[in-house]
């Protein structure tokens, strides 16, 4: 080959090493789902006239003034948050009983109603400025279903609804990361049947909130989980297919919620909700999970691509018992230990040629920079090797989900003593995948994908060492 050709052949083959960034592919997440994302772990506050009575579902008849905690410090409840590691809290402004934790013109059922604080009270005006105070975002549960309002089972109660909901979501408490639409319904066969006017419900949180993310069965922001047991599915898509259904009543079984589907039209990730006690509200007779439970439903949730949110229910003095926080506490303290320091920020990276950033990336714990497999590459293998012998019992990837969810497959193997070792395996990665392997001791591990959607587009690969070994 002539001398000139063959660098004018490296120049090329350079050029395509280093090729412009892939395509997305598919569904992919806007700005504010990203964002929610990366959350990971944000509180569940259910607090209301059931904390007082000890019911799951109130009937909607209760007196106003059944609602009445004796020391209400929305501020404990977020500075308990903000040090289990949490990024938002989501309250129940108004459950299934209909009774709303702010005043509002549109019910007589209402903090305004109460002799708490002479009819002055305003929780979600607390927790929004706690919220703030502590850097956390500030959410609201809104359930459409209501066992108190007359109109319920009419077209009325559509509008009342999304008067509701302006009346929370006007910016009077500022902005509002996510809006939760409880799909639940008890009515039963001869029960009085609301058909919910989505579209509008829709419409009023856009334009008064264009960024929060809307939580429902299918979405359309994020969907649920399909369980309250905390544990989303080993194969998570963060994509579903939709057609067909709307929220509540009409949405699709819950396995498929668990799994999502592959390559669907609409990114819809899953939002895993789970009580730190056996009910969603406080009650003097049930004690929280231990710290181990709730490791474990963390690795369930966040570990499989899914944001937890974990019900934390403050008591009839409207704060968070002591037993709750100290099991949090311990929680995170574990939680942190697990992940304290990557081992594979020291290792070198081997890959394909990129397009993107260079494999070294993969372990520099920035999100933003991400390794992409060689077009048409479906099955990459990346290799990492240690300074010298390290060990390990955790592997978390993550794949750069802004340009879609791709890997369906993947193996890990390390190199021990015994020379080459399948260590772990799963199916999808999504956001961020965790895999607990059994204690390894090994100079080298490789990563291979071995089916995708597309040539897979890898942000983070993380190694460590848990507090377990
Ligand atoms: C369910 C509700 O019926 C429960 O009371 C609770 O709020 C849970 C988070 O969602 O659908």
């Amino acid at each position: 080959m002539p001398r000139a050709l063959s660098w004018f052949a490296l120049l090329v083959f350079a050029a395509g090493c280093c090729a412009s960034a892939p395509d997305p592919l598919g569904a992919v997440p806007d700005a504010a789902q990203m964002e929610w994302q990366k959350m990971e772990v944000n509180m569940f506050c259910h607090f209301g006239p059931n904390t007082f009575s000890g019911q799951e579902w109130g009937s909607g008849t209760e007196s106003e003034d059944l609602f009445n905690p004796t020391g209400l410090d929305c501020r404990q409840w977020a500075r308990t948050a903000a040090a289990a590691g949490m990024k938002g809290i989501i309250v129940t402004a108004k459950h299934h009983d209909g009774f709303c934790l702010w005043p509002n013109p549109v019910s007589t059922h209402t903090v305004a109603s109460c002799k708490w604080r002479d009819g002055q009270g305003d929780v979600l005006k607390e927790l929004s400025d706690a919220c703030r105070e502590y850097g956390l975002k500030f959410g609201v549960y809104i359930s459409p279903w209501d066992r108190n309002d007359p109109s319920y089972g009419t077209p009325e109660y559509n509008q009342k609804y999304a008067a509701t909901l302006r009346s929370v979501l006007d910016g009077r408490y500022g902005p509002v990361f996510e809006q939760w639409f409880d799909g639940a319904c008890g009515e039963g066969p001869t029960g009085r049947r609301q058909v919910y006017d989505w579209p509008l419900f829709h419409r009023t949180v856009r334009e008064l909130q264009p960024s929060a993310v809307m939580f429902s069965d299918v979405g359309p922001g994020c969907r649920w989980v399909g369980n309250e047991r905390g544990e989303a599915g080993i194969t998570n898509w963060s994509t579903l297919d939709t057609c067909a259904f709307t929220p509540g009543a009409d949405a699709p079984p819950t396995d498929t919620l668990q799994t999502g589907n592959k390559g669907a039209a609409a990114w819809i990730p899953a939002e895993t909700d789970v009580s730190i006690r056996p009910g969603w509200f406080w009650r003097s007779s049930e004690k929280p999970k231990s710290a181990g439970q709730l490791l474990q439903i963390y690795y369930q949730s966040v570990g499989r691509g899914s944001l937890l949110l974990l019900n934390v229910p403050p008591d009839t003095s409207g704060r968070i018992a002591r037993e709750d926080s100290l099991v949090l506490m311990q929680w995170r303290e574990r939680l942190n230990a697990d992940f304290a320091c990557n081992l594979a920020r020291d290792a070198r990276f081997k890959a394909p040629c990129r397009r993107g950033f260079k494999p070294s990336r993969l372990g520099d714990g920035d999100y933003e920079t991400y390794w992409a497999a060689p077009e048409g590459d479906c099955t990459p293998c990346i290799c990492l090797s240690f300074p010298g012998e390290v060990c390990f019992d955790r592997i978390v990837l993550q794949e750069y989900v802004p340009l879609g969810q791709r890997v369906e497959a993947f193996t890990a193997e390390a190199l021990t003593s015994k020379g080459w070792e399948r260590i772990a395996s799963g199916t999808t990665i999504g956001y961020k995948r965790i895999l607990l392997t059994g204690p390894t001791l090994a100079r080298k591990l490789r990563i291979t994908i071995n089916a995708a959607l597309g040539s897979p587009v890898l942000s983070e690969v993380g190694i460590y060492k848990s507090n377990e070994i």
